[in-house]
């Protein structure tokens, strides 16, 4: 495996660093007419202005240079041929198998696995086909009404941001609820909501042993079972999504009420397996299709444009160059576009849970930065907050402005609105405002002399802060694939940079152990286990207040 800061190509960008910190975007903008054509380009539904980023010719090549020794052509095809490129867990990492729309086969030890996806497809296809139009019946012979998606992680935050991007294509008769949170304030408040002859809940869970997911669909069936009072009835009320079928039977649902996906598609790019199954239920099976057929237009894209002009390439190496060379630690996903207020959450795990790694794939340190803490809100929202830090403050933080051109269904007066913050922004972030300018307002405002003076370096914006504009056509399923995939192939492409495991999460498996021993303990099941002092002080806190 190269070792990155031994590439040469890692080196010259050093060298040209030092001369490129110095640029402001303000000049490169005046010395090139043709920047904004020539730094930006289209994919299916979506374009993308990265003009507006601290880059010249130089910068880029150099930076493609680094992906190539970085062995990235390699790495893309091993992905897309289902090799092991998940080491640590032995797995292909497949989800492109999941929208490959031309199902031109890809094998997984020796089998072809695009039979099961279709199967599987055609499954969830059918059932949701049977929820929407009311030929499913709930115990009293009512359609469902209320789907109610019990999953965490990986298997709900998909599932969930899809479902809110696209609330304009659901279904007229559906209510979309989803119970992630163990604290049981989430299902109480959920189920004061719902009927339970009309509720369909949905237990989505890779493994089915995490114990959040659990605990919830066990209190559920519970206060469906008071209420029923039918074994029999659970079946037409609960169905399962996972890779593990025993563990499904164990908890008392039937297997054929379940939808399998497999061990190689990761949680956090599950939502285009059978995880996608409240999507479907909610827009149904051609809408569904179309999220998937935004995706291949992507990863089709992706396997096949040149770096240069291949969108994922293009904003994870723009990246690299901001948080390995500049040092900037963080990014913001600053959707404008309130059906995309859950975005910046699902990007936030998407990457930092798949490329917050301190090790290489050979187990050897990284003696660089990794993933950037990812944030973000509503653009819009984000303006009257955080944006000041943005604007003023120390930090250099890249920010991606998500917008689309269409308002559909919107007031009056309100996409314009909308859109023209978006773009006043980006100008704003690159072009900044000189003392000069300042003093010019704040002359024509009235003010002069040392009132003038003192009141200019506060006012003053040093602008030359990154952004990339990514506007879709319109936010629809065919679009919001294409834009899911842009993100998943481009923190791809850095954990090749990296050279790490983009696919394992140890971090999240720690967690999912760690809980046992102290909820043995809160429970009076087990009695003094090892801890360090401030560890048993909560845990005695705990039990005075609980006696
Ligand atoms: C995703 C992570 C994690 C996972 C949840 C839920 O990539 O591994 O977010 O999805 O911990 O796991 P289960 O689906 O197994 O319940």
């Amino acid at each position: 495996m190269p070792n990155l800061t031994q590439l040469p190509a890692w080196q010259s960008l050093w060298d040209h660093f030092a001369e490129a910190k110095q640029r402001h975007m303000r000049e490169l903008f005046a010395e090139d007419p043709d920047r904004a054509d020539r730094y930006s380009l289209e994919v299916g539904g979506l374009f993308l202005d990265y003009s507006k980023n601290r880059i010249t010719d130089a910068t880029l090549s150099g930076l493609m240079q680094l992906a190539r020794e970085s062995g990235l052509p390699d790495r893309i095809k091993a992905m897309f041929k289902g090799e092991k490129i998940n080491s640590t867990e032995n797995r292909a990492v497949l989800h492109v198998a999941l929208r490959n729309r031309t199902n031109s086969p890809i094998h997984v030890d020796g089998e072809d696995v695009m039979p099961k996806v279709n199967s599987v497809l055609e499954r969830m296809g059918k059932f949701a086909h049977a929820v929407r139009s009311g030929e499913w019946l709930g115990y009293t012979n009512q359609p469902i009404t209320d789907i109610v998606n019990i999953g965490i992680g990986g298997s709900d935050l998909g599932p969930l941001m899809v479902c809110s991007a696209l609330k304009p294509f659901g279904h007229p008769r559906m209510n979309m609820h989803f119970v992630s949170n163990v604290d049981g304030a989430q299902l109480k408040e959920t189920l004061k909501k719902v009927h339970s002859e009309t509720t369909l809940f949905v237990v989505e869970s890779k493994t089915f042993t995490t114990q959040e997911t659990l605990t919830n669909a066990l209190t559920a069936r519970d206060w469906f079972l008071q209420r029923a009072r039918d074994e029999k009835a659970v079946a037409k009320h609960f169905v399962a999504v996972s890779t593990n079928q025993k563990a499904v039977a164990d908890f008392g649902i039937d297997p054929s009420n379940m939808f399998e996906f497999w061990d190689w598609v990761g949680g956090r790019y599950s939502l285009w397996s059978a995880i996608g199954l409240p999507i479907m239920l909610y827009l149904g099976e051609e809408n569904f299709t179309e999220l998937l057929n935004g995706a291949h237009i992507m990863d089709q894209h992706f396997r096949n444009a040149p770096f240069e002009q291949n969108m994922p390439v293009l904003l994870a190496m723009i990246g690299i160059w901001y948080i390995n060379y500049y040092g900037g630690g963080s990014h913001v996903i600053a959707p404008y576009d309130q059906y995309l207020h859950r975005l910046p959450a699902f990007i936030q795990q998407l990457d930092m849970e798949s490329n917050g790694k301190q090790v290489q794939v050979d187990g050897t340190p990284v003696n660089f930065e990794t993933a950037p803490i990812i944030w973000g809100e509503t653009g819009i929202n984000g303006q009257h907050a955080f944006f000041q830090l943005l604007h003023q403050g120390t930090h250099i933080s890249p920010i991606d402005l998500i917008a689309s051109l269409e308002g559909q269904g919107s007031l009056p007066g309100h996409h314009e609105i909308l859109l023209a913050n978006v773009f006043a922004q980006a100008e704003a972030f690159m072009r900044g405002k000189t003392a000069d300018e300042v003093r010019e307002e704040l002359t024509k405002q009235g003010m002069s002399g040392e009132a003038l003076e003192a009141l200019v370096p506060h006012k003053v914006f040093g602008g030359n802060r990154p952004t990339n504009t990514l506007l879709m056509h319109r936010l629809d399923p065919r679009n919001l694939g294409s834009l899911i995939a842009l993100y998943e192939h481009k923190i791809f492409v850095q954990g090749v940079i990296w050279g790490i495991n983009s696919f394992d999460q140890w971090g999240v498996e720690l967690g999912k152990q760690l809980a046992k021993t102290i909820h043995a303990e809160l429970t009076g099941k087990l009695k003094n286990a090892e801890h360090d002092s401030s560890t048993r002080r909560l845990i005695q806190l705990y039990r005075q207040a609980n006696k």
